[in-house]
């Protein structure tokens, strides 16, 4: 595959941008390649700088369920930057989005936009440190809540792991009253809200991970996580920026029917613009400045644009059916990719949650970060090159989720099936058993 032009333009980039790249795992530097620089997307295909096309299972990791350029999507945000950009003042499209948002997740009685993931968990911790007047947040090792410095804890293994900063610039102080638990160990999480729950300001989780690739909750973990804060009077906290509005219509609070104090969005409800979100109970969020002294702001929250794309793919969602055809084409992605390891001898289990999905090369399953950690990372490399040079577009992270979108067709999926067994067949020698 000719990637000329995405290796010259690579070059440019990183001599000014660091690791040429605006966010870090697009270098594909954990499956050592090179990034494609894209030069368009429509549906399910994403075209290359060389003109290469893919079928694409990134989807912008997460927000583009309705596939690219969708026409409802592309003609709101027209429509709304022919009126203008950005005012710094409010707008009737903020509450257009803010009703499809409270309308699908009764949970969320109020809500706040932001820019992103990283802002809406942030400002959520904060505003749980503020209502409860706590400091102590809890979270789940192997989940991800964005790069702010509280939640930056080395995903430590075994029992809690104490304020370990994860990243250098964060001061042990910052962290000092994070602690990280095992995602899905029930006995573990009890124990721990047993002797610190009272100090607790919340518990943050992905109420269906998809940042150590994906891994569903365990049957009652989200009910415990409920049922300990509740008694605790911590805030349960569910980041569901990745899940939000994929997994179900409104998220996995609306799957699982567990009803969090505060919920956190963003990916989806932006339908590809930059749009975060924050929300829960009134009594909760009436806290947030200018009504309540907790503060939060930004120059560009609740865009026209961002927020025109979100409401257009939002009304796209609760169009009958959306999601009974989504579930269809993933199941059968996910059956088709397992059967191609399967049949070429290679250990793989598959997890999936409606269209959010991952294949782990491990013989064991793969419920919590230790578990994920035992894959094989050089056999998902060769997949993962393997497969890009078959036109198949994946998250270069064994710890990343895959994400199939309405725009995917039954042709795609075979194709993609087809372009595994290759693939994986290629491997048997190298990984098979
Ligand atoms: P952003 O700040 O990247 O918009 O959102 C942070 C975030 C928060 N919570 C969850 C559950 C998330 O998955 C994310 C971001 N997800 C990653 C993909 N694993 C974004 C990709 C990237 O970092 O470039």
């Amino acid at each position: 595959m000719n990637t000329e032009t995405s290796r010259a333009l690579f070059g440019r980039a990183k001599a000014l941008i660091p690791g040429g790249v605006n966010s870090p795992v697009r270098a594909c530097g954990s499956v050592g390649a090179d990034p494609l620089f894209i030069q368009s997307a429509d549906g399910c295909h994403l075209t290359d700088a060389d003109g290469n096309r893919f079928i694409d299972y990134v989807g912008s990791w997460g927000p583009l369920i309705l596939g690219h350029n969708h026409p409802a999507v592309l003609e709101a945000v027209m429509d709304a930057a022919r009126r203008g950009a950005s005012f710094g003042a409010p707008t009737e499209l903020e509450i257009e989005l803010a009703e499809l948002i409270t309308e699908a997740l009764p949970a969320m009685e109020m809500v706040r936009m932001v820019n992103s993931g990283t802002e809406a968990t942030m400002s959520a911790l904060r505003l749980a440190r503020g209502y409860t007047g706590r400091d102590t947040i809890i979270k789940f090792d192997g989940c991800y809540h964005g790069h702010a410095d509280t939640l930056l804890v080395g995903a430590g293994s075994g029992v809690a792991t104490l304020n370990i900063p994860g990243s250098p610039g964060v001061p042990a102080s910052v962290v000092a009253h994070t602690l990280s638990l095992p995602y899905n160990d029930i006995d573990g999480f009890r124990k721990v809200m047993a002797e610190k729950g009272d100090s607790a300001a919340a518990v943050i989780v992905e109420p269906v991970a998809g940042n150590m690739g994906t891994v569903p909750p365990a049957d009652g973990f989200l009910a415990a996580l409920r049922e300990e804060t509740r008694r605790r009077g911590a805030l349960l906290i569910f980041d569901e920026v990745m899940s939000g509005f994929r997994v179900a219509r409104g998220g996995a609070q609306i799957l699982y029917g567990i009803e969090p104090d505060l919920t956190c969005l963003g990916k989806i409800i932006g339908g590809g613009l930059p749009v975060g979100a924050y929300g829960g109970r009134k009594e909760i969020m009436e806290r947030i400045a200018p009504q309540g002294p907790v503060y939060q702001a930004g120059t560009l929250s609740g865009n026209p644009l961002a927020m025109a794309a979100g409401a257009a793919t939002l009304k796209e969602l609760k169009k009958p059916g959306f999601y009974r055809r989504l579930e269809g084409l993933s199941g059968e992605l996910a059956a088709g990719l397992l059967k191609a390891a399967q049949d070429a001898g290679i250990p793989a289990v598959g997890n999936r949650v409606g269209s959010m999905l991952g294949l782990f090369f491990t013989d064991r399953p793969v419920r919590n970060f230790e578990d994920a950690k035992t894959s094989n990372l050089d056999l998902f490399a060769a997949y993962y090159k393997g497969m890009r040079d078959k036109g198949i577009y994946l998250a270069p992270s064994q710890f990343e989720a895959g994400f199939v979108s309405a725009a995917h067709t039954a042709e795609a999926i075979d194709r993609t099936v087809g372009a595994a067994r290759e693939v994986l067949d290629g491997l048997r020698d190298r990984f098979g058993k």
